[in-house]
């Protein structure tokens, strides 16, 4: 029996080597007359595919789809051990082999698809032969792993087993020598209607994206073709996707959010675990966020200022904790321990020492204040104190905490235990082991962490505030919000911005605007249409029943009412209304949003651009597939940008102050991806 172990450190990625190494073991094998052979890999996986890093130059020989038929083919018996996640080309691997086992712990998936590729290696034909064509659409068409208990049950796999390797080496080679090849083998027949219902699954959770629905035709194809025909068609495909905008926009974000995360690596470790957390205020954040935390497994307890605003506290966290039962993400008992691991005080109860205290109160500069005056009066001058805030500045809430270099801003994202953004705000005391204990955080609670500096609203509020101002003139222009939305969607965004308001209430952004004192300030320019739907007719949003649009029975339909609002605003501010297409809202919103992130990186407050990608996407619904908002302004160039913004600029200058980076990048004819490295 020939043992052939792929060990290419961290996740035994498929590259050049490997390739020719597979190659070599089966040449040896053969020479060396083994009646069979096992593959496993190294370490913790067994093999995560194919090196995305060597995506950007030509495809090397020996390619994977020759190394995989050739191993197919082999005349003796194959058997796959995978000893940990087998994805992509792993599992590609894997299907290639006779007989599969897994250990209990293992993830199969071919995720080619969340890279805008498709699989390139057999996956989209071998899958169907072993699954049958529904499952084969699912698994290609989401790009989402299962768990070893998942593979076996629907045919993946032969068999789970602690230890894989030691199993394969007792699998009895009479009874492998009867399982047929998958290559030999035809797709199990399928109810068409069901297939063409996972069909019209992923078209529909895909749009925008191009490689989903091209692996789902490349699996059809194994319900209708040889299978060396599919296996060329999927190379074909493969190889068109594999330097395509959209393939090279999601790598980028692939990289970007390991890059995010190997950053917490620049400050100092934690000395040890964080175990416990006070959060003060169990509103819908705080509530999130101490479940979010116990999720990670520490124990949390959250302060109120009374008894009743406790017991909401803890309604708030059984509903989260029901939710997550009754959607199967939970089982009771997992519930239970985590209901165990949340305890609730109020104010003047004595207080358990914490290792951190997350301030997730009302967005009130007051407020705040008083509540770290409380806290410092508490606990040790050594605890971590971090502020929610999603605006306010992390510097002035500091100044009067003794040892300012444990405060830090954590701004996290609604809901926040769902929401995958962490915003680290960093003051001008923030201590690097404060940093250090923040990224500690945001890996315990898988989030994607990325550093901020200082001002109104930090990246993401702040790009937010000027894309709402972007539109809110567009709607004085004579844009309607319902076009404005369906723009947006259009482009990718998870929600258009009006819908997003009704949803989140427009009560929060019209507090902000008076904070900002909008309505008096000379250089922006003020449109009253919101501030109006609050104050004159109440319109709040979904909770009111009404906001930008009118609801009945929870249904949003537009509002002739708002419509008459902007005709009125844009007759007061004699702009006379003009049509505007999708592709001109598209365009200008985005621009918006472009300027205010050059600011953002020009005046360090974002140390590189990806960042700034990141946050959009995993903040506000920014497509993945654009690459972030700063990937896709490279795509646009830095040279049209500048023209485009010239332009907007001598329309309206107060609205359209035009960065100086952007000049910058303009005259070198460079993109922002190209200046992080420099910035740092
Ligand atoms: N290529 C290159 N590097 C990779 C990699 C990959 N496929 N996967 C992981 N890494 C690096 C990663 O950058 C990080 O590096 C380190 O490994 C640990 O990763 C022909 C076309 C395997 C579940 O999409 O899902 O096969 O930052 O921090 O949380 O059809 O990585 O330490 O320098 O994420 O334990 C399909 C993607 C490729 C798998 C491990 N495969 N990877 O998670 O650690 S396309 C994927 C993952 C393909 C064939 C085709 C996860 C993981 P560094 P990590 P983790």
């Amino acid at each position: 029996m020939a043992i052939v172990t792929v060990n290419n450190p961290p996740v035994n990625a498929i590259n050049k080597n490997v390739r020719c190494g597979l190659l070599e073991a089966m040449d040896v094998a053969l020479a060396g007359k083994a009646k069979s052979m096992v593959i496993t890999g190294r370490g913790k996986a067994f093999v995560a595919g194919a090196d995305a890093k060597e995506f950007d130059a030509p495809p090397q020989e020996p390619h994977l789809n020759d190394v995989l038929s050739r191993l197919a083919s082999l005349p003796i018996p194959t058997i796959c051990a995978i000893n940990g996640v087998a994805l992509g080309g792993g599992l590609e691997i894997a299907l290639a082999c006779r007989y599969r086992v897994a250990s209990p712990s293992a993830s199969l998936g071919l995720p080619e698809v969340t890279l805008g590729i498709v699989p390139g290696a057999g996956g989209t034909q071998r899958l169907p032969r072993a699954v049958g064509l529904t499952k084969a659409i699912e698994l290609v068409g989401f790009g989402k792993a299962i768990r070893a208990s998942e593979a076996l049950a629907i045919g993946l796999i032969h068999a789970v087993a602690d230890d894989p390797v030691a199993f394969a080496k007792a699998v009895d080679l009479t009874v492998l020598s009867e399982i047929e090849p998958l290559d030999l083998m035809p797709t199990p027949t399928s109810d068409t209607a069901t297939v063409q219902h996972a069909v019209e699954q992923v078209v529909r959770k895909s749009a925008g994206q191009i490689a989903p629905k091209k692996a789902v035709d490349l699996v059809l194809l194994a319900g209708s073709c040889e299978i060396s025909e599919g296996l060329a068609k999927e190379r074909a495909t493969f190889l068109e996707l594999r330097g395509s905008e959209q393939a090279r926009a999601f790598r980028h974000v692939f990289f970007a959010e390991r890059a995010a995360v190997s950053r917490g690596s620049n400050f100092p470790s934690p000395e040890r675990e964080l175990r416990t957390a006070l959060v003060v205020g169990g509103g819908n954040m705080g509530a999130a966020i101490a479940y979010a935390l116990a999720s990670s497994g520490l124990s949390v307890t959250i302060l109120e200022t009374d008894n009743g605003a406790s017991a909401r506290a803890n309604e708030n966290a059984d509903r989260i904790l029901e939710q997550g039962r009754s959607r199967g993400l939970l089982t009771d008992g997992e519930a239970q321990a985590l209901k165990a691991r949340i305890s609730h005080r109020v104010r003047h109860e004595k207080l358990e020492v914490v290792d951190i205290a997350i301030e997730a109160a009302f967005e009130d500069m007051a407020v705040k204040k008083a509540i770290f005056a409380s806290l410092i009066a508490i606990l040790p001058d050594t605890t971590i104190l971090a502020t929610n805030t999603s605006y306010l500045d992390v510097n002035e809430l500091a100044s009067e905490i003794p040892n300012p270099g444990r405060f830090v801003g954590l701004h996290f994202f609604s809901p926040a235990h769902i929401m995958k953004l962490l915003e680290i705000v960093r003051g001008d005391h923030t201590s690097p082991e404060t940093l250090g204990v923040a990224y500690a955080l945001a890996k315990a609670l898988r989030k994607v962490p990325v550093l901020s500096g200082v001002c109104d609203g930090f990246i993401g509020n702040r790009i937010l505030a000027r894309y709402r101002q972007a539109a809110d003139i567009l709607l004085l222009e004579g844009a309607t919000p319902y076009q404005i939305d369906e723009a947006m969607r259009a482009f990718g965004m998870a929600m258009g911005p009006y819908e997003a308001q009704d949803m989140s209430g427009l009560d929060i952004a019209y507090a902000n605007r008076k904070r900002q004192n909008l309505r008096k300030r000379t250089d922006v320019r003020y449109v009253p249409i919101a501030d109006r739907l609050v104050e004159n007719h109440k319109r709040l949003g979904r909770k009111s029943e009404a906001g930008w649009y009118d609801y009945e029975g929870g249904k949003p339909a537009q509002s002739p009412t708002v419509i008459a609002l902007l005709e009125r605003a844009s007759h007061e501010a004699r702009v006379e209304r003009r049509a505007f297409r999708l592709c001109d809202i598209q365009e200008r919103t985005m621009i918006a949003m472009i300027a205010e992130a050059a600011s953002i990186l020009e005046e360090g407050i974002a140390e590189r651009s990806e960042d700034i990608d990141l946050v959009l996407m995993h903040g506000y619904g920014f497509p993945r597939w654009r690459g972030g908002l700063l990937h896709y302004a490279d795509t646009i160039g830095s040279k049209k940008l500048l023209a485009r913004m010239e332009e907007l600029s001598a329309q309206d200058p107060i609205s359209w102050p035009i960065p100086d980076i952007i000049g910058r990048l303009a005259s070198s004819n460079s993109s922002f991806s190209g200046i992080s490295e420099t910035i740092v």
